[in-house]
């Protein structure tokens, strides 16, 4: 794997720039079996109490296969229209000495594609998917963003701790859930999620720009997190204000997976600014 590129690159790109306590390996989330059929109305009580649902075979062998083809299609440049790939930033200089095959394997995300690929677009439209998002939110869901979230192996980075309305000019009391499907299985060696049980019920928390766009290392509350590993086509869904974060993979492991934000159709936007009040560092009295 990356057999082109100098040991000196590969050693920088693996680098792991975070302290190691932020994220624990000792707990892991539960959750239910059955597909979306099997979601009931203690599950949807569960995810307003919890803040995520774990739902462990969402997604049949088929519609995974399907989906990871779509998703190579894009990723080897195989729609010339798209433009949404992002690689690792350590890595992006070497794109050009690897193979389509190994390219696969420095690229971190895939952005905005279901206009892209009908089989991408099939999996955020899902019936099964899209109804239980519809009980979560307890209205018509809309999409309105959508990524693969990639971290290859060796060189995938972390994702720092955040909630996810940080990013959103969306009204603050939008109920926002994401579906995170794991495409490969999700393993505590190559970066599955991280959650914080119960913190979407503590409001927006304030973020900084370090990392990453993220809550502060120090302001982590690390000993209440646990791990959601998921086999190829579980699901994780969960709500916009959960604190999360994925560490990096250093495994030879790949860890691809999608993941759909969904808000109540008809939702409008706020300024920045409006989001920034709330989420941002400037002009408070809190230090990272
Ligand atoms: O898939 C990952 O590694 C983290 C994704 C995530 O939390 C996000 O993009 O909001």
């Amino acid at each position: 794997m990356l057999k082109s590129i100098s040991e000196d690159v590969l050693k920088a790109a693996q680098a792991i720039l975070y302290p190691p306590e932020l994220y624990h390996f000792d707990s892991v989330t539960e959750g239910i079996w059955g597909g979306f059929e099997a979601v009931t109305d203690a599950d949807v009580q569960f995810f307003h109490t919890h803040g995520y649902l774990v739902i462990h075979d969402a997604f049949s062998p088929e519609e995974v296969r399907e989906t990871l083809d779509g998703m190579l299609y894009l990723m080897d440049g195989k729609n010339p229209d798209y433009r949404g790939i992002q690689y690792e930033p350590k890595m992006v200089k070497q794109k050009s000495v690897l193979s389509t095959e190994e390219r696969r394997d420095i690229i971190r995300k895939i952005a905005s594609f279901v206009k892209f690929e009908p089989r991408l677009q099939a999996i955020s439209e899902h019936e099964g998917l899209v109804a239980v998002v519809q009980r979560l939110i307890d209205d018509t869901p809309m999409l309105f963003q959508d990524m693969g979230l990639i971290k290859p192996p060796h060189v995938g980075s972390e994702k720092p701790w955040h909630q996810d309305c940080a990013y959103f000019n969306l009204p603050l009391d939008t109920p926002v859930v994401a579906a995170w499907i794991a495409l490969d299985e999700a393993t505590p060696e190559n970066g599955c999620m991280h959650i914080i049980p119960g913190s979407h019920r503590e409001g927006p928390v304030v973020h900084f720009n370090r990392r990453d766009w993220q809550i502060c290392d120090t302001h982590v509350l690390a000993d209440r997190e646990v791990m959601v590993p998921l086999k190829p086509g579980g699901c994780l869904l969960w709500h916009g204000l959960l604190h999360h974060g994925t560490p990096a993979n250093r495994s030879n492991l790949r860890r691809r997976a999608l993941q759909f934000h969904y808000c109540p159709e008809g939702t409008g936007k706020i300024k920045t600014q409006e989001r920034m009040d709330v989420f941002g560092n400037e002009g408070k009295d809190v230090e990272c």
